[in-house]
Parts: C-alpha cells; sequence; structure tokens
C-alpha cells in the first residue's frame, strides 16, 4: 500500500529553503515579489512556509506551524525559465487553476534536484 492509502501521515518527499515568487493568481498576473521560503514537498502538495529561519525539517508537521499556502501538483506544469527573471536557476510552476511560482536557489545543484523531484511527482499523477 502506498505511504497514504493507509491513511497515515504522507510521506514526506523533500523540504529546502528556496526564493519564491507568486506571478500570477487564477491566471491574473501578479507584481513579482521574491522572498525566501521553507518548502515542504509532501504526498501531491508543495507547501510554503514563511519565516524560514523558524522553521526546522520537522515544523511542517500538522499543528507544529502553519503554511502559508499550499499547491496542488495534480495537473500542474513545470517549467525552466530564463526569461521571466534576471536570476539564474529559475523555474515556473503552473497549477491547474492558474496560479503561478517562480522558484529560485543560488545553487545549481539545490534547484535542480527540486526541479526534478517535483517533476517526478507531476508525472506520478498524471498516470493515475
Ligand atoms: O520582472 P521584473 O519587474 O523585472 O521583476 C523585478 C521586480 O519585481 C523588482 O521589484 P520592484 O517591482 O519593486 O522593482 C524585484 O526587486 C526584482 O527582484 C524583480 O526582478 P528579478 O529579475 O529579480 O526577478
Amino acid at each position: 500500500t502506498s505511504p497514504e492509502s493507509d491513511g497515515s501521515t504522507p510521506e514526506l518527499e523533500k523540504a529546502g529553503l528556496l526564493n519564491k515568487t507568486k506571478i500570477a493568481e487564477g491566471g491574473r498576473k501578479l507584481r513579482k515579489n521574491w522572498s525566501p521560503s521553507w518548502v515542504v514537498l509532501v504526498g501531491n502538495s508543495l507547501v510554503f512556509f514563511k519565516d524560514p529561519k523558524s522553521q526546522t525539517p520537522s515544523s511542517w508537521k500538522p499543528g507544529n506551524s502553519c503554511p502559508e499556502s499550499s499547491v496542488d501538483l495534480r495537473g500542474a506544469q513545470l517549467q525552466w525559465t530564463n526569461d521571466l527573471s534576471s536570476k539564474k536557476n529559475v523555474f515556473k510552476l503552473r497549477t491547474v487553476t492558474g496560479n503561478e511560482f517562480l522558484l529560485q536557489s543560488e545553487t545549481d545543484s539545490v534547484i535542480r534536484e527540486w526541479f526534478n523531484t517535483i517533476h517526478k511527482v507531476i508525472d506520478k499523477l498524471d498516470r493515475e
């Protein structure tokens, strides 16, 4: 059985600090506002926490802290982008509801791992 099918806590896939900005909400463009975010990939969701300084890998657990927002990865699209920011190592995540986020890290290996891990989750959901 998968971790979720038995009703237990979904598996924590990945957590870490990334720079994040939301650039569209429901298809409507937003003004960019980059800020560091503690990002947690758990089950089918990407969950964002504010105040990364106070976060630890265990603090995403229910009751321990309050997420700022979360994103359902089912049907989402992921793509590297050079045009949407002057920063390096930026990819765009677009949800089915038309919310768009840019995620960035100064460290090549870090952003590459995030891209690959999120991509695997999206692909897995596409095949279900
Ligand atoms: O796409 P833009 O407008 O060049 O994005 C920059 C702005 O969001 C800027 O804030 P102001 O709207 O206050 O000028 C940010 O400070 C920059 O970081 C944004 O550009 P980058 O290239 O860093 O995504």
